[in-house]
Formats: C-alpha cells, structure tokens, sequence
C-alpha cells in the first residue's frame, strides 16, 4: 500500500476512495474587488498557490481520480445568509452588495466563479456552500458517499476558515483527511502556520499534512 510521507506520520493511501477537494478557489477570495478585499485583505497572497493546486488537479485526474470544487455563495435574495453573516465585519461592501465582479459572494455572479486557471471541467463536482464547512446545508456528503469515498486531499483556501472548518468537519464524519501545505493559503501567515500545526498535533487529531510533492510521489507510486 502507498504511503505520503506526511505529518505527524505516514499517510496510507486506499486502493480506491481518495478524493482531491479544492475548497473556495474564486474570485470573490483571489481577485481584487472580491469580498477577500472588500475586508481590507490583500488577496496577491492566495494567487500563489494556483500553479501547484492546478498540479495537484492534473495528477488526480490522470490517474482517474475524483476531484470536487467548492465555492461559498448564497442565494440572490439572500435568504440562506443569516443576519450574524451579513452584519460581521468592516468591509466597504457587504455580502449582496453591487461590486466591481457583480453582487459580493452571491452564487452565478461572476466574482463568485471560480477562477479561470481552475475552471471545473466537466467531469469535476462542484458544491456551492453558504456556509464556511462545506458539509453544512450542501450535498457534499452524499457525492462522497456515491463514489465511495473514504479518503481525502484538501487544498483551496483559507487555510484556517473554510479549509479549516471543512476539514474538521470531514473528520468527524470518519475520513481520513491530509492537508496539503503549500496547496492552502491564507490572508494571514501566522493563522496558516497554526492551522497546520493544530491539525497535525496530538498525533493527527484532524489529520495529516504534507507538500504537494510527497502528495504527488505517492499517487504516482
Ligand atoms: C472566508 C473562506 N474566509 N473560503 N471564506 O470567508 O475561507
């Protein structure tokens, strides 16, 4: 059986059953005029991640693997996004607000598409989430259960946001989750590195990390 070299050990990879899942990779969070900027973050800091995820997504689909996208938005009118959502924050522009890539974190606007260097391909899910955990009101769960999941790759941003509460969630339902490093960004440095350490800590008490590297030597294997 396959292992990543990983943190805090060695991560078994299943015969079948591992997914890559790609949290948030859009423009609301990686584009200037995005609800990432509108709340004074500078977004150049997740950009760089983007040629190693869309690596990651080449290696997963050339071995014919499952590879699902999220995106957080809500509803036009807004009804799924509850007042302590929609009233947090500073920004110069609230969720449902008129921006520059159309109305801010609101699904089939274009600020709310993922971004073109990882545009879904047809064979690709993709979850629209309202929340920050994409298991919460969203079909997530069962589209893993339907293709037998059992193991699973998170990438996508941020790190100690949605990845993070993504992550925790798919824990507690029972896979087996890695994160990898450099694949994950956030607008804060320092809550990237605790994120890391926190998951990896207590002999793995979320999970696994490792670098897109030790990911791609062992699927390769
Ligand atoms: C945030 C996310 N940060 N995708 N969302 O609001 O992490």
């Amino acid at each position: 059986m396959p292992v990543i070299t990983a943190q805090p050990n060695d991560y078994e990879l299943p015969n079948d059953g591992l997914a890559l899942v790609i949290i948030d990779m859009q423009r609301d969070f990686l584009e200037p005029g995005g609800f990432g900027e509108t709340l004074g973050n500078d977004v150049s800091r997740l950009q760089t991640i983007i040629p190693t995820v869309q690596k990651l997504r080449q290696v997963f689909k050339s071995k014919g693997l499952l590879v699902i996208h999220t995106k957080e938005g809500h509803r036009e009118d807004l009804a799924d996004c509850p007042p302590a959502k929609l009233n947090r924050g500073q920004g110069t522009l609230k969720i449902g607000d008129e921006g520059p890539m159309g109305r801010i974190l609101v699904l089939g606007e274009p600020g709310n598409e993922i971004i073109p260097e990882l545009q879904p391909e047809p064979d690709e899910v993709v979850i629209a989430k309202p929340g920050k955990g994409a298991f919460y009101r969203t079909g997530l769960e069962e589209e893993l259960r339907s293709h037998r999941i059992t193991n699973v790759i998170f990438t996508g941003v941020t790190t100690e946001v949605c990845v993070q509460t993504t992550m925790r969630e798919a824990n507690d339902r029972g896979y087996e989750c890695l994160l990898v490093e450099d694949a994950t960004e956030s607008y804060f440095p320092e809550f990237k590195q605790a994120t890391l350490d926190m998951i990896r800590a207590q002999g793995g008490i979320v999970g696994w990390t490792a670098t897109a590297q030790q990911v791609i030597a062992a699927i390769e294997t």
